[in-house]
């Protein structure tokens, strides 16, 4: 049975590529900021007397429990005390794991969340659907697609007033049958310029905001899978990630005087997702060297269990999706809910016993957290250095 099963799945996934270009620009008119209306006259009425805009307290219970993080606040080690919201940006919240996890975290009502979408209409529905409370949201446009958008974001954010406490990196493009390359607005191949390079510069940029947040646990959290860790029986399925000698990134992924692929290999969408991976990964753990103990933030990636049931295999052939859940289900019961993913991630937000920086945190089958090993190459230093540093140069930082 479950033989049969994974020749299916195999099946299914070997079957004919379909060409796709420049995927990812949906509804790039809907440039800016929109407001829930009620946030929205609170905030504009708030910036008109100051430009930091104060975010509405609540009471909650400050933490107590053990913690790795040094910049503690010294109103975080009084005990109970009256702490403002905090502000969160989740990018790619219009759906799947974004939106699961702004919907656990809105239902606290401890949250302000900024749901950082490329399609703000879609975003703003599935927010209404989800049940979001009005009051804690707010819908910003970024298409991580353009190193543009993602710079328009932070201007936007930034003149908001709204202090930064924790950024989830967590949107992503999965395109497993395209036969040909598609590019971002700059030129890179499309899952490592959105998965990767995009976020690269917008935690780069954010990295400063949150360093000047008073929050007393400040986080930035990048979303990794067990699919770009070849340590498991996951990350073995073909075609493996590998980021070679970083040849293909240090020409610009381009395809145009190279590849389009990290390793400098032959274009394959899956394999591009799964470099992607490891990509954020890897600068979970550089951020964390680099400034973990100057700045306190947390740093942390985490695989949330197989969501087998999300937009992510939207350009999957029909087969496959029909047949992914099940398997994930029943036969590797790796499978995960959309809402016990959420609620995964906003502990990786908000619980304040998972503080420790630079850990890939995985869920066993009674749902506990863990700090799961990466794998040689997801966790190798030099690696990481090296594309922290290609990748400054791709997106205008060096
Ligand atoms: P979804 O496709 O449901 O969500 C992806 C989100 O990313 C969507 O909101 C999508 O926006 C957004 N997005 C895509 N391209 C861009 C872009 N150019 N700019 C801004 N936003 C963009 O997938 P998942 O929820 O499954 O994926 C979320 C994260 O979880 C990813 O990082 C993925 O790698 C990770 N993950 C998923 C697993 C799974 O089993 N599903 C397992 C392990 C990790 P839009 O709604 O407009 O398409
Ligand atoms: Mg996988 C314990 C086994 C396990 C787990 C947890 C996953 C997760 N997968 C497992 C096993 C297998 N998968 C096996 C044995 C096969 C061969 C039949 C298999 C196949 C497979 C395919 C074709 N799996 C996939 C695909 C995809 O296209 C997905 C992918 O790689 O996306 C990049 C995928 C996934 N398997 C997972 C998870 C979490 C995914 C989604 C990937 C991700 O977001 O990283």
């Amino acid at each position: 049975m479950a033989l049969q099963a994974s020749s299916l799945l195999s099946s299914a996934f070997v079957s004919p590529k379909e060409g796709k270009v420049n995927a990812g620009f949906k509804d790039s008119a809907f440039l800016g900021v929109s407001f829930s209306e009620s946030v929205k006259s609170d905030f504009n009425s708030t910036l008109l007397r100051s430009k930091r805009v104060s975010v509405p307290s609540v009471i909650i219970r400050a933490q107590t429990t053990a913690t790795d993080a040094p910049a503690v606040s010294r109103a975080a080690q009084e005990g109970k005390k009256t702490l403002r919201k905090g502000v969160v940006v989740v990018t790619g919240a219009s759906s799947g794991l974004g939106l699961a996890t702004a919907k656990a975290l809105a239902e606290t009502g401890k949250w302000q969340i900024i749901m950082a979408c490329r399609d703000f209409l879609k975003a703003e529905k599935a927010a209404k659907s989800a049940g979001m409370p009005k009051e804690n949201y707010t819908i910003m446009h970024l298409d991580l697609a353009s190193l543009d958008s993602v710079r328009q974001f932070i201007a936007n954010f930034r003149s908001s007033g709204m202090p930064l406490d924790v950024l989830v990196c967590n949107a992503a493009v999965y395109q497993p049958t395209a036969s040909q390359p598609s590019y971002t607005a700059e030129g890179f191949e499309m899952s490592v310029g959105v998965n990767h390079l995009g976020h690269f510069l917008l935690a780069r940029e954010l990295l400063d905001d949150l360093k000047k947040s008073d929050y007393p646990s400040k986080r930035l959290i990048i979303v990794g899978s067990i699919t770009g860790n070849t340590n498991t029986l996951a990350g073995n399925v073909p075609p493996k990630a590998n980021l070679g000698d970083l040849r293909g990134l240090a020409g610009g992924l381009s395809g145009m005087n190279g590849s389009a692929m990290i390793d400098g290999g032959e274009f394959d969408g899956a394999k591009a997702y799964k470099d992607s991976k490891v990509c954020n990964m890897l600068m979970m753990q550089e951020f964390h060297r680099r400034f973990h103990e100057e700045t306190g933030i947390t740093f942390a990636s985490l695989y949330p269990g197989c969501i087998a049931t999300t937009g992510l295999f939207r350009e999957h052939i029909p087969l496959f999706r029909l047949l992914f859940p099940p398997f994930q289900k029943y036969i590797t019961k790796g499978f995960v809910s959309e809402d016990d993913a959420g609620r995964r991630l906003a502990q990786v937000v908000s619980d304040p016993s998972l503080t420790k920086s630079g850990v890939y945190w995985s869920w066993n089958k009674n749902s506990a957290s863990f700090e799961n090993q990466l794998s040689q190459e997801a966790s190798d230093a030099e690696k990481a250095k090296r594309v922290w540093e290609l990748s400054e140069k791709l997106v205008g930082l060096a």
